[in-house]
């Protein structure tokens, strides 16, 4: 974190993983949209803190690792350096790497639970009902069935429950219900999209009951301050990571002050109760300020199926990136599924989006008029003449392109800032072929520059844009579009152009199609 007094803060956060398997698709997904979000900040000048990590505790944990013959901490430890080096492959940009084992987790988590305690909110009762290890969730008996197999599952999540009875605190969630709904309709964005935060609003209108926050057949987990005999819910523990980030429960630390309440939890559908009903109910119980922006993100399927340890189409992320690239597969996730939906990846969309989207559109573009600078004008950033309507036309689209990007990123839709941007890449491609530059190379030459400095000059705005999403392609692009390291690459440099004059380094391409292997 670099940060200078007058930096506006963003605080943004990914899900923590549970390290009881290794990483897969549907992790890096939501690692690669963080990333970009937090760097599209940091080049719009924000002061940002971006968090992410894996969540050890709970029955989950302890049944993986007694099933492995290990213990939790030695399975935690052995799968969180996973989803680190996951995070690492995919030059993941966290400022940390939050373990919940980490000790001073334990401290946030006790010091949340004491303030929830001290407002009246916790209390010692029995806790008898189904309880699904894989979901480390209640659910009420009525959405529960017992099926063919003569065994209970969950009817949403299809999951086995089973029957749990023992003494447990609870928290009064049921007493949070108003609260809940008055805040859903003050600021109708905390949750989003919206399709999704409906379901969450449905569900708060139906009512909440008290919630176990406690169990004591195991010990795999943070000590409830006062009762050795108890831990915490694991969810209690895994939420508190949000605030153990920033400092708290030192909450005249600098960091605190500064960073919370975060801007935006990105999570997955399967996880928005616990982040759009649980969390804001903790938090107004322990008296601290909420998060502004739940956004939750659908799940990505692997030609349509689900990804399954059964099925045997678990792809790891590694893999993947070593196929098509890195870059490649960042600019895929965010370009092909909008943010919030469910989406659907195969090696034809992925192929298609490469080799149509950046070897054509942008990587040839680039590599075109580039090579004409080079070989024409000694690779020297021409000066342009009078701009015709088409020059202007194109530049002025191009310059709507940072505002535009801003508005849909202030609601994380990624894909469309790039579809606006393609659509710019696209009429350049049309104008560069309309003005054909290499034909005015024979007849007029001034006309020549100018059509090749305004080419350059858009190929500039948009992988200024593109940083975000593919960070080493596009700094590989503003590298041979002679924009330097430093100011020159950051959004504060948008509104600016290319300056003629310039000595551009010998182009390289960029951007491969991707070729089949052989046989
Ligand atoms: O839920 N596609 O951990 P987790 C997209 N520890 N996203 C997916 C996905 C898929 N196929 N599968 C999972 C947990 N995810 C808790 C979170 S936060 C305080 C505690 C997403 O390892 C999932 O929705 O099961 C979640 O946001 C994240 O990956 C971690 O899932």
């Amino acid at each position: 974190m670099t940060s200078t007094q007058d930096q506006t803060p963003f605080f943004i956060t990914t899900a923590i993983s549970y390290p009881n398997g290794v990483p897969h698709i549907g992790h890096a997904y939501e690692v690669i949209a963080t990333d970009t979000m937090a760097r599209f900040k940091r080049l719009d000048g924000y002061d940002v803190f971006f968090m992410t990590g894996t969540d050890e505790h709970g029955q989950k944990m302890l049944q993986t690792a007694q099933a492995q013959g290990i213990t939790p901490r030695e399975l935690a430890q052995r799968n969180s350096d996973a989803f680190q080096g996951m995070n690492d492959e995919l030059g993941i940009s966290y400022d940390r790497f939050i373990r919940t084992t980490d000790a001073d987790h334990y401290e946030a988590a006790q010091a949340i639970w004491k303030r929830m305690e001290a407002a009246g909110d916790i209390y010692l009762d029995k806790y008898a009902g189904w309880y699904s290890v894989r979901d480390e969730a209640f659910h009420a008996e009525d959405d529960t069935e017992v099926r063919e197999d003569g065994v209970r599952y969950s009817k949403e999540t299809d999951t086995e429950v089973t029957w749990t009875e023992e003494e447990s605190y609870f928290f009064r969630l049921s007493a949070y219900q108003d609260r809940l709904l008055a805040l859903y309709n003050e600021q109708p964005d905390f949750g989003a999209p919206h399709t999704r935060f409906n379901e969450v609003i449905r569900f708060v209108e139906r009512g909440l009951e008290d919630l176990s926050v406690s169990r004591t057949t195991f010990d795999w987990g943070v000590p409830v301050p006062g009762n050795k005999d108890h831990v915490m819910y694991v969810w209690v523990d895994a939420l508190t990571n949000y605030l153990t980030g920033t400092g708290f429960p030192d909450t005249e630390s600098e960091t605190y002050k500064k960073f919370w309440p975060a801007d935006v939890h990105v999570i997955g559908k399967d996880i928005s109760r616990f982040h759009a009903i649980y969390w804001p109910a903790f938090l107004m119980s322990a008296g601290l300020p909420l998060p502004k922006r739940v956004m939750i993100h659908g799940f990505l399927n692997n030609n349509g199926v689900k990804m399954s340890k059964s099925l045997g189409n678990v792809v790891a992320p590694a893999d993947f990136v070593a196929q098509y690239g890195l870059d490649q597969v960042r600019y895929f996730f965010l370009r092909e599924v909008p943010f919030g939906a469910d989406g659907s990846y195969s090696h034809e969309s992925i192929v298609g989006r490469m080799n149509s989207d950046l070897a054509n559109n942008l990587g040839n573009l680039a590599q075109r008029s580039l090579s004409m600078v080079a070989k024409n004008l000694e690779g020297i950033v021409p000066t342009p003449g009078e701009f015709t309507d088409a020059d202007t036309e194109l530049l002025a689209a191009a310059a709507q392109l940072l505002d535009l990007s801003r508005d849909a990123y202030s609601r994380q839709e990624f894909n469309k800032s790039l579809e606006a941007i393609w659509h710019v890449l696209g009429d350049t491609n049309a104008y560069f072929a309309d003005q054909a530059p290499w034909v005015l190379r024979k007849t007029d030459v001034p006309r020549m520059e100018t059509v090749l400095y305004v080419t350059l000059e858009v190929v500039r705005r948009v992988a200024l844009l593109t940083q975000p999403v593919m960070p080493a392609s596009s700094a590989q692009l503003l590298e041979v579009l002679g924009q330097p390291e430093g100011s020159a690459r950051s959004f504060s440099a948008f509104d600016t152009a290319i300056v003629p004059g310039t000595q551009l380094p010998a182009p390289t391409p960029i951007f491969p199609k991707y070729e089949e292997p052989a046989e």
